[in-house]
């Protein structure tokens, strides 16, 4: 029985749609895509689900789950196998995100950090030294990683970074600060973006312990409760010159991982979007008013209908995103696209969502004001909306608006 007096009537639920396919996107998929997708749900609605609500109140992260992704394989789905990944493919890393999300974009966010933030940069950009260091223990959860670009002065201009640092000997003396690091309090190391004696964006391997280094946790969100987030102070800290990653300098470094996350977060956030229209479909079953499912109203359908045409819209976006993906075609500008589209739907249905459920939408009895909530900061990490509104923009006129 609900607080409002509603009783569950089992026989309205409607199981076919149980995955809410409504285009037959399934049949796109592969039997590993399936295979992944329900053994990530399954973990989903064992581990995260009968949790989430309280570590979220609290805002608390429940770092046990750490190992637990690592266990599913949700660390670089798509990075070989032998270095710590899962061998799989694009479109197998969106479906992974997808169910993880289903959960909590908080949970979705531990995993693209250290899978597409962490360790992808360690795979694409590192030494053979440091990928055989770092990326198994990574990949098994041993390690937990973060990734610094944003600064407090610098959000959408990663390009005015001040963090920066001299050579001194074997070792680099590293200053500046970095804001809003997912994970940081609790990370054994981070890949670190700071201007090198040149001027000329570099990537730092930096482990907890180095002088000069301390990762204070950031109190008083609203949103993504659930996910730890931090600053990375750097006073003359010490870091062995081994530790640069050898392969890249510029500002395409940190971006090419922000593509690979970004991927990512356009499947994540299908996810979230998938879980407040199911908790919809079934309250406006369930709930009577005017002696009437509120499933009966047409307003109530309109809000239904809409929000399943935008998730088979999101759902065909990306998976044709996951196939160039998987072809090394999705250039940055769709994969731009494909991040602002599927989380702005995602949002817009969480807040129809929240409006089905009237009252009981606002209580943590139903996911909604969560995934409401922490879809606030998705729309904001990785790029903001309006940053990628004119990622697109730049594409389609030639013009670049940010210069
Ligand atoms: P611009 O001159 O356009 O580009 C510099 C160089 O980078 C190349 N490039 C990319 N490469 C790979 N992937 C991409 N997505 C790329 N975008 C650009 C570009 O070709 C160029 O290469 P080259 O060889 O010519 O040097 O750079 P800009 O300074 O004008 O900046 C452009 C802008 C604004 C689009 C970019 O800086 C941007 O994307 N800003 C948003 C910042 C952002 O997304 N920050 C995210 C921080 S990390 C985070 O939020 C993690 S949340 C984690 C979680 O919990 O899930
Ligand atoms: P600003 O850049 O100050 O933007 C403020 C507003 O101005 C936005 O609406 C923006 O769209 C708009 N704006 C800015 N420039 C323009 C322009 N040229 N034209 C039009 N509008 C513009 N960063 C990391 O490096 N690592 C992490 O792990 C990480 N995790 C995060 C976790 C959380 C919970 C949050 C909230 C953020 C995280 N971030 C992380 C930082 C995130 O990427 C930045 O917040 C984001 O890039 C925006 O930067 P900003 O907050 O400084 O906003």
């Amino acid at each position: 029985m609900h607080q409002n007096g509603t009783t569950a009537s089992k026989a309205q639920y409607v199981d076919r749609y149980q995955y809410h396919d409504h285009y037959n996107v399934d049949e796109l998929l592969s039997e590993d895509h399936l295979l992944a997708r329900s053994a990530v749900r399954d973990w989903v609605s064992k581990e995260v689900k009968p949790i989430i609500e309280d570590y979220s109140e609290r805002a608390e992260c429940p770092k046990h789950l750490f190992k637990g992704l690592a266990d599913i394989g949700a660390y670089g789905p798509s990075l070989p196998m032998e270095y710590g990944g899962g061998g799989m493919d694009e479109i197998a890393y969106g479906i992974i995100m997808q169910e993880l999300e289903r959960g909590d974009s908080g949970i979705r966010s531990m995993a693209s950090v250290q899978g597409s933030l962490v360790m992808y940069p360690i795979y694409r950009f590192g030494s053979e030294e440091q990928k055989r260091k770092y990326l198994p223990k990574l990949g098994s959860g041993e390690y937990i990683g973060c990734f610094g670009l944003t600064e407090p002065d610098h959000g959408s201009n990663p390009s005015g970074m001040v963090t920066s640092y001299v050579e001194d000997g074997d070792h680099i003396i590293l200053n500046g600060a970095k804001m809003w690091i997912t994970n940081s309090p609790v990370a054994d190391l981070a890949v670190v973006w700071a201007k090198d004696p040149q001027g000329k964006i570099r990537g730092v391997i930096v482990e907890k312990d180095a002088p000069g280094f301390s990762a204070p946790k950031i109190s008083g969100k609203l949103s993504l409760r659930a996910s730890i987030t931090g600053e990375l102070v750097f006073e003359d800290c010490r870091v062995p010159k081994a530790n640069i990653l050898p392969e890249v300098a510029g500002l395409k470094g940190p971006l090419s991982c922000l593509s690979k996350a970004r991927y990512g977060i356009a499947w994540g956030a299908i996810g979230a979007a998938l879980e407040c229209y199911d908790s919809a479909l079934r309250y406006s079953m369930e709930r009577i008013q005017f002696d009437k499912p509120l499933a009966q109203f047409q307003l109530t359908q309109k809000k239904l209908a809409e929000m399943i045409t935008e998730i088979t819209k999101a759902q065909l976006l990306a998976w044709k995103l996951g196939k160039m993906a998987n072809e090394g075609k999705a250039s940055p500008a769709q994969i731009s696209m494909a991040k602002r589209n599927n989380v702005n739907m995602a949002l817009v249905i969480a807040r129809e969502a929240r409006q089905i459920h009237g009252g009981m939408g606002i209580t943590s009895e139903y996911p909604i004001m969560r995934h409401m909530m922490n879809l606030e900061t998705v729309l904001t990490y990785e790029g903001t909306h309006d940053i990628h509104l004119l990622i697109t923009g730049m594409e389609v006129t030639g013009l670049n608006a940010f210069k």
